[in-house]
């Protein structure tokens, strides 16, 4: 069995809100002017979702990469460098109020000289940060927001300006995620509802992979040896992985092992 089927086993991509969810979008788009995508920064090839591209139809769009905070900076100077060829892009940490100032200026001048009051969906992956951006625009905590997918389970309109309207909407996976190095990474991201992956499948798969590409010489430490310095022992000192897995992908998302990008840009070696 591929590698991929086995992960396949555990988790079910796409659990029925979602897909109610996009068809409930779906729904909506006849009254969207703006589209707003936002991706996390460290998958920004995964974490994209190409049957947005078919809701958005011809509607100006803007890519947010979200979480630029613990995306290493080069890498994503390279993604905007390759995404920016073909649309408006920008890079933000959409946890502090002044990195959303950027999202503002680009929904200005999407919407600059139009007179109708205009509606934007922001729209992504589970967790990618759609809210808290939404927050950001709006200078206080409207939408909800927490460290975790399938927070936001209902479309939500959000006044930010006086002829200025943005939807919120719940994270859509995308219903099959085809390569195994996709499923890690979306689940080591945190897009994956927690309850669908193995914690400690995913933290083997990043350390294999990210020990390949530094040939070994990663100063990150692999499950056991993080097990062991946090503690995670069982009665006779053999590491507790099962246990020492969540906090694993916690200490990754809190930027604990450093700022990494998972993906480059196609064209870049
Ligand atoms: N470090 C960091 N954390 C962020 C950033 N943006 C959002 N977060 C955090 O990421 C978590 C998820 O943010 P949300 O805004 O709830 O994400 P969402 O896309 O609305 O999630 P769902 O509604 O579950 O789909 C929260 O704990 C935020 O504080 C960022 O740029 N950097
Ligand atoms: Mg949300």
């Amino acid at each position: 069995m591929s590698a991929g089927a086995e992960f396949e086993r555990v988790i079910q991509w796409y659990p029925g809100h979602m897909a109610a969810a996009m068809r409930r979008i779906g729904e909506h788009m006849k009254l969207i002017d703006v589209v707003i995508e936002v991706v996390d920064a460290r998958v920004p090839s995964s974490g994209s979702n190409p049957v947005l591209d078919a809701i958005a139809g011809q509607r100006p769009r803007l890519l947010v990469l979200d979480r630029e905070d613990l995306a290493d900076p080069h890498a994503t100077t390279r993604w905007l460098a390759y995404l920016g060829r073909r649309r408006r892009v920008v890079a933000v940490n959409g946890r502090e109020r002044s990195g959303v100032t950027a999202v503002g200026y680009h929904l200005a001048q999407l919407t600059a000289g139009r007179r109708a009051a205009q509606r934007a969906i922001v729209v992504g992956l589970p967790n990618s940060g759609k809210s808290s951006i939404i927050n950001g625009l709006l200078k206080r905590a409207a939408a909800k927001t927490e460290d975790r997918a399938g927070v936001t389970r209902a479309l939500q309109w959000f006044r930010v300006q006086p002829n200025l309207e943005l939807m919120d909407t719940p994270g859509i996976l995308v219903p099959k995620i085809d390569s195994a190095q996709a499923q890690w990474k979306l689940a080591l991201v945190g897009a994956v509802p927690r309850e669908r992956y193995d914690p400690e499948d995913v933290a083997t798969r990043f350390h294999a992979w990210l020990s390949e590409r530094t040939k070994g010489q990663t100063r990150v430490p692999d499950l056991a040896a993080f097990a062991r310095g946090r503690g995670f022992v069982r009665h006779g000192g053999e590491a507790n992985l099962h246990n020492a897995a969540q906090s694993y992908l916690k200490a990754f998302n809190d930027g604990t092992f450093g700022r990494l990008t998972l993906e480059l840009p196609p064209d870049d070696p």
